[in-house]
Parts: structure tokens; sequence; C-alpha cells
């Protein structure tokens, strides 16, 4: 068995990017592989999980029992149960630690918001380990067919990396529902080249046409023009990638086979 601690690799996106399906798809996938991952479902409010969680915040946190005992309505209650997630960081960290796995995959709430401008993120990052932590955070590709859309997505993926102070690798989502001219499109575009600086100033009236060529100065001065890695959960596409970009982070090429 490996000594190594294990990696642990947030999900995140907007709501309905294919942060729970991903999650699924990524462990299958690396069970292919002969890796062993456990899953953890962050999101008190799931009513559905593709995948059978290993831990869930689910056995510690009831969105029901909140929206009864504060006499809230869902969201009231979501914000209050991302909140509770922090309190719960010591028990989330047991639990995970009783598996002795190699690859802990951390789905997050359905709303961005509540996992990464709220401090539960932060803390719960914290309490498990922050030096082996890494963000897949998925763009929506419905999104991103425009270039203001695009931009505004790597601006909440830039945001992210900031909020949480991990490293970041942007994955564009559901990449089978684009055609194949769309996928050179944003390739392109994530390079922040001059293309995609056109199409903004094409798109918007005068209003905005300093503020989206201030967006793209940050991006790149911020090194957001890393390349876009496309996944699909339909077809596995881009699961070694995702898996080539943990090695790099972590562990210089290598895995965490068994020998
Ligand atoms: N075509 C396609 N649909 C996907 C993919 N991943 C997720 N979906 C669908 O997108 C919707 C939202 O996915 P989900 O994983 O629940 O998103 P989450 O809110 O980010 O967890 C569901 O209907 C999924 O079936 C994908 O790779 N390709
Ligand atoms: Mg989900």
């Amino acid at each position: 068995m490996s000594v190594e601690e294990p990696a642990y690799i947030y999900f995140i996106g907007t709501a309905g990017s294919g942060k729970s399906t991903l999650t699924r798809t990524f462990q299958n996938w690396l069970k292919f592989r002969g890796l062993d991952s456990i899953t953890v479902n962050l999101d008190p409010g799931a009513d559905f999980l593709p995948y059978t969680p290993d831990v869930d915040i689910r056995d510690w946190i009831s969105l029901k029992e909140i929206m009864d005992e504060y006499d809230l309505g869902p969201n009231g209650a979501q914000i209050v149960a991302a909140d509770m997630l922090a309190l719960n960081a010591k028990e989330i960290e047991e639990s995970i630690e009783g598996f002795k796995t190699s690859y802990v995959l951390l789905d997050t709430p359905g709303q961005i918001e509540l996992f990464v401008f709220r401090e539960s993120g932060n803390i719960l990052i914290s309490q498990l380990n922050p030096k082996r932590s890494m963000v897949a955070y998925l763009l929506d590709p419905i999104l991103s067919r425009t270039a203001s859309g695009f931009v505004t997505q790597l601006l909440l993926s830039l945001t992210t990396r900031f909020r949480l102070s991990i490293p970041v690798a942007n994955l564009l989502s559901k990449s089978d529902l684009l055609k194949k001219e769309e996928m050179e499109k944003l390739r392109r575009w994530s390079s922040i080249d001059e293309g995609l600086y056109e199409t903004i100033i094409r798109e918007r009236a005068t209003v905005y046409r300093e503020l989206s060529e201030q967006i793209l100065l940050l991006l790149k001065h911020f090194g957001e023009e890393t390349p876009l890695i496309p996944v699909s959960s339909t077809d596995y596409s881009g699961m070694e990638d995702i898996y080539n970009v943990i090695q790099m982070c972590y562990r210089a090429g290598e895995d965490t086979t068994s020998d």
C-alpha cells in the first residue's frame, strides 16, 4: 500500500454544471485503472445522487430538519446547512480517514456560492488537507457559448482560486454537447486570444467595453489562459487528462497503485 496521503479533489461549478455526475464518472474511471477512491457528498440538499457516497453530509445535516426547526424555506435552510458544514468538519475528516484511500472525490453543493463564498468551504479544506487539495472547476458549455458568458465563467473560476487558495484546473464539462467547431472556438478562447477580445467588443455596447477588457487583462495576469480540459461523463473523454493534472499537482508522475 502507498504511504502517501490521499489527494483531495473538489468538484466545483455552477448549479447543473455536472459536478455530481463527474464525481461518479471519474470514480468509475479510476476503478477501471485499478485505483482506489472514495466519494464524499457535501450537498445537504441533494435529493438524488448518481453515485452512492462513502461519506455523506446528509448523515449529519438534514435540510428538512433545519427548515422545520428554524422555520425557514429551502433557500434559507441551504445557507444554514452550508454554515453547519464547518461545524461537522472534524467528523467528516475522521470518517474520510477511516477509508485509507488514494483519492477523495468531493462533490460540492449545487449552488457554487454555498461552498465558495461562505466560510465553510475554506474551513473544511483546512481541516482536511489543504496541501493536497485541488479544485476541478467545471465550466458549463451552455453558459460558455457566448464570449461574455465564457469570460464570466473563467472569472468565477479565478474567484474560486482566490477564495479557496488551492490549485484550480478548468474543465469544459459535458463536451459531448458541443459541436466540433464550438470546441475549437472555446479552445482558442481559453488562451485569452485576440479573437475572444474582439468578440467581446462586438458583443457588448460601450458601457461594457472597458469592463470586459479589464476582466480579460485580469484573467491574463493571473494565468487563467491555462488550457481548458474538455470532459464528458457521457463518453468518458478527458478522464485521463484530469488524472494527469492531479499527478502534476501532487505526485510528479507517480500514481498510488499498490505495488
Ligand atoms: N450530455 C451530458 N449531460 C451531462 C453530463 N454530465 C452531467 N450531465 C447532465 O447534466 C445535469 C446536471 O448534472 P449534475 O451532475 O446533477 O450537476 P451538478 O448540479 O453540478 O451536480 C444532469 O441532467 C446530468 O445528467 C455530460 O457529460 N454530458
Ligand atoms: Mg450535484
